[in-house]
């Protein structure tokens, strides 16, 4: 019996197989091909995302942890009281823990996760170790407009809590477009947090997405797994290999699955050919100097009120407000 999640009012929104499809035979009719990295989050690969995590050469999400834990009471004291939580992708919510522990009575916590498992059993957790704090899960992809749940408890206010550089994963439009959007939800009166990775040297940034046990490598295959399974396309596993490469001059890794050989992949009865050494798009992790996240955020309509950086300047939390 789970109690818990059975008594959570889980509002499911998870894209559809026809959503899926529509956007992987679009991706793969642009040139160059691409694919969304938001697919890239079925349960095995938020598993595998966890795992990367672990590895000794991701120095995020680490970094971020620490940076959380010793700047909690300045963002305590900057956040006001009874603050109704949104965040967007929580994954596992470790960060949340954090968060919600570190905060001034937070009222209710809405997590928006395009991964159902994941969700679920985030929320579980964190319902149980914050019993007075509401759980709104939506299981949702945070790119489409979502609408809120409504605590009981009327809130102070809205957090968006926005950790983990998911930031990085747009285009510097997609993600005006995000923030926009993170302000029509937070409100007039609200606040967003959120984690940003820091421009720095490369040979620190390009071995976090190559990491030498090849979790990452196996995190950007399973995206064809998943396709496979839930589109009926028959992606060969065996035929591509990851890349992850910096780019100086945009500020980004860019990951790319590379076809080994001439093939051609099957996708709701169209075919679409590859050459050997093709290269499809799949994941921008983009890296921030702090005028270019300035930029961004004034174009959203929003500004910077606070900063936080670990003693390294390689990660960084923002605080933002209309
Ligand atoms: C989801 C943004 C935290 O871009 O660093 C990790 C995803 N991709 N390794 C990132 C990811 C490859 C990750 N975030």
């Amino acid at each position: 019996m789970t109690p818990a999640v059975a008594a959570m009012p889980l509002t499911d929104l998870h894209p559809s197989p026809d959503d899926i499809t529509g956007d992987t035979l679009a991706g793969l009719s642009a040139t160059p091909k691409r694919l969304s990295s938001k697919y890239f989050y079925d349960a095995r690969g938020s598993q595998l995302f966890e795992q990367i995590t672990r590895q000794p050469e991701y120095y995020l999400t680490r970094v971020e942890l620490a940076l959380l834990e010793t700047s909690m009471a300045a963002i305590s004291d900057a956040v006001a009281a009874h603050a109704h939580v949104v965040e967007y992708g929580s994954g596992s919510g470790r960060k949340t823990q954090l968060l919600l522990e570190g905060l001034a009575s937070p009222v209710a916590y809405t997590p928006i996760e395009i991964s159902r498992t994941a969700l679920l059993a985030s929320v579980e957790r964190l319902g149980e170790a914050f019993p007075s704090i509401e759980m709104l899960p939506v299981c949702a992809d945070f790119t489409q407009p979502v609408p809120l749940p409504q605590p009981e408890r009327e809130p102070g206010h809205t957090l968006v809590f926005f950790p983990g550089s998911t930031l990085g994963n747009f285009t510097f439009d997609d993600a005006e477009c995000l923030m926009r959007s993170m302000r029509a939800t937070m409100g007039p009166r609200g606040q967003a947090l959120i984690g940003i990775d820091l421009d720095k040297d490369p040979a620190l940034i390009e071995p976090a997405y190559n990491d030498a046990a090849g979790i990452t490598a196996q995190f950007t295959l399973n995206l064809l797994a998943r396709l496979n399974r839930d589109v009926g396309s028959d992606f060969d596993l065996d035929g591509f290999d990851h890349s992850a490469v910096y780019s100086r001059e945009r500020g980004r890794i860019e990951t790319h699955l590379v076809s080994r050989r001439p093939q051609d992949v099957h996708v709701d009865g169209r075919s679409f050919h590859f050459d050997e050494g093709e290269a499809m798009q799949v994941e921008y992790s983009h890296k921030y100097t702090d005028a270019r996240f300035e930029a961004l955020a004034a174009r959203a309509g929003l500004r910077v009120v606070q900063r936080w950086n670990d003693p390294r300047d390689w990660f960084g939390l923002r605080l933002l407000q209309p």
